[in-house]
């Protein structure tokens, strides 16, 4: 996430992989997916990993910017 985007819009993974959300912004920003399968906060300058637990297609969004969204596609 960097300047208000969310980069790549779009990215496929698989179950077990381990996400690294980088925030090189310097506001917090979310990745909170619309379906509730995740929430992960990202202070400013930081990097935060998350392992994706469940297969789907996720849209997700920021909480403070809803205007930063992506899908993330998760096979099983
Ligand atoms: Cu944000």
């Amino acid at each position: 996430m960097e300047n208000l985007v969310v980069s790549p819009a779009e990215v496929s993974a698989k179950v077990g992989d381990t996400v690294e959300w980088i925030n090189k912004d310097v506001f917090v920003h979310t990745a909170t997916a619309r379906n509730g399968d995740f929430d992960v906060t990202m202070p400013a300058k930081k990097t935060i990993t998350s392992v994706l637990k469940k297969a789907g297609t996720v849209e997700y969004y920021c909480r403070y910017h809803p205007n930063m969204k992506a899908t993330l596609t998760i096979a099983p």
